[in-house]
């Protein structure tokens, strides 16, 4: 079955890291796909889909396919798609955060 969130990058890379960061604090569920050596899948599905630079992370959600870590982060906040007791992935300023859950300690 085809995961609903796929998140191609590498356990090394700190922009990797970044959007990881959002997913865990959003309590959002994905499939890791490693890019190395060992997964020449996953490098081939990124240089046809990674933008110019060919870089990681890169987000496949459906149809849609997210380059650039800020990206994917801004794509999770749109959607919304985060468990309803959870922080949103990009927090909102103190003054106008209603998460019983205390958003500002992520920020
Ligand atoms: N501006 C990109 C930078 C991504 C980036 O530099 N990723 C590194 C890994 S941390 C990468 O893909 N390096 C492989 C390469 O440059 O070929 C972002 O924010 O996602």
């Amino acid at each position: 079955m085809t995961p609903v969130l796929a998140l191609y990058g590498h356990p090394f890379s700190s922009y990797t890291w970044k959007a990881q960061i959002a997913f865990h604090a959003a309590g959002v569920n994905y499939e890791f796909r490693e890019v190395g050596p060992d997964q020449p899948a996953n490098g081939e599905f990124l240089v046809s889909h990674a933008g110019p630079w060919g870089k990681f992370p890169v987000l496949v959600d459906g149809e849609q396919v997210l380059f650039e870590a800020t990206v994917i982060i801004e794509h999770l906040a749109s959607t919304m798609r985060r468990r309803p007791d959870c922080c949103r992935a990009i927090p909102l300023p103190p003054c106008r955060c209603a998460c019983s859950t205390g958003c500002s300690t992520i920020t």
